[in-house]
């Protein structure tokens, strides 16, 4: 396969119109012709501003979340088809924050996973245990639990989603999964799909998320089956994110 990978930043709740032209500016003088895909996924009242400074670069529009619904009476959701309206490649779905303050259980980022791919919307669908579930050995078991949800509705088509591996206790903490715990879990999703997908599983993309940053990218894009980052905090910092984006050749 010919599969590149993927360097997403999910900016989470920060930014300003000033703070978002500034990075995006100094994020196009840097990346060149990159040789990922990179994308970044703002906050959705930013979409348009966005939408319109990345307008011919190398930098794909990506949101955070969408609604499970097509349209209708789901006041503050966002539909894919909007989405859509805005250019938007990629969403993040089931991010550990969505899935911990949101309540978005398993089926729930199934459901959103579908409608993603139903609107052309390629979807960044995270999994990732919590500290008492590694802790207690369940590693494996929570995040095929995790991805057997999505799998189950979207089998089909399944070749089409992203995959990120998120650790909760790695999120916002500066702690990072090892390369090596990290390749361990990556290998199980990865046969995870290759029983869902068969051929079509060694072209799926599957990110590392979790304190990602310019000092550990490397490390962790060298293994087997870490097809990319989802960056946190570190992608609101342009000189840190274009350092991973060259780390991810
Ligand atoms: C992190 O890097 O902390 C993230 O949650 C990225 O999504």
């Amino acid at each position: 396969t010919t599969k590149k990978k993927l360097i997403a930043g999910n900016w989470k709740m920060n930014g300003s119109l000033a703070a978002n032209e500034a990075l995006l500016k100094a994020l196009l003088a840097g990346v060149g012709a990159p040789g990922c895909e990179v994308a970044v996924c703002v906050p959705a009242p930013y979409l348009a501003q966005v939408q319109s400074l990345v307008a011919g670069s190398p930098i794909a529009l990506g949101a955070q979340d969408l609604s499970a619904q097509a349209q209708g009476a789901f006041t503050g959701e966002q539909s894919a088809a909007m989405l859509k309206d805005f250019g938007v490649r990629y969403a993040i779905v089931g991010h550990s924050e969505r899935r911990q303050y949101h309540g978005e259980t398993d089926e729930a980022v199934a459901a959103k996973t579908a409608i993603a791919l139903a609107n052309g919307i390629t979807p960044i669908v995270c999994v990732g245990e919590t500290l008492a579930e590694r802790e207690a050995g369940r590693t494996e078991e929570v995040v095929k639990r995790q991805l057997a949800a999505v799998i189950h509705v979207n089998g089909h088509c399944i070749s089409e989603i992203v995959v990120a591996y998120e650790p909760v206790w790695a999120i916002g903490t500066g702690k990072t999964a090892t390369p090596a715990q990290a390749q361990a879990v990556h290998a199980v999703l990865r046969a995870q799909l290759h029983h869902a997908a068969s051929e079509h599983a060694a072209g799926i993309r599957i990110l590392y998320g979790g304190s990602m940053n310019a000092a550990n990218a490397a490390e962790l894009l060298a293994e087997a089956d870490i097809d990319g980052g989802l960056i946190g905090g570190a992608s609101l910092k342009a000189p840190d994110f274009l350092q991973i984006i060259a780390a991810a050749r």
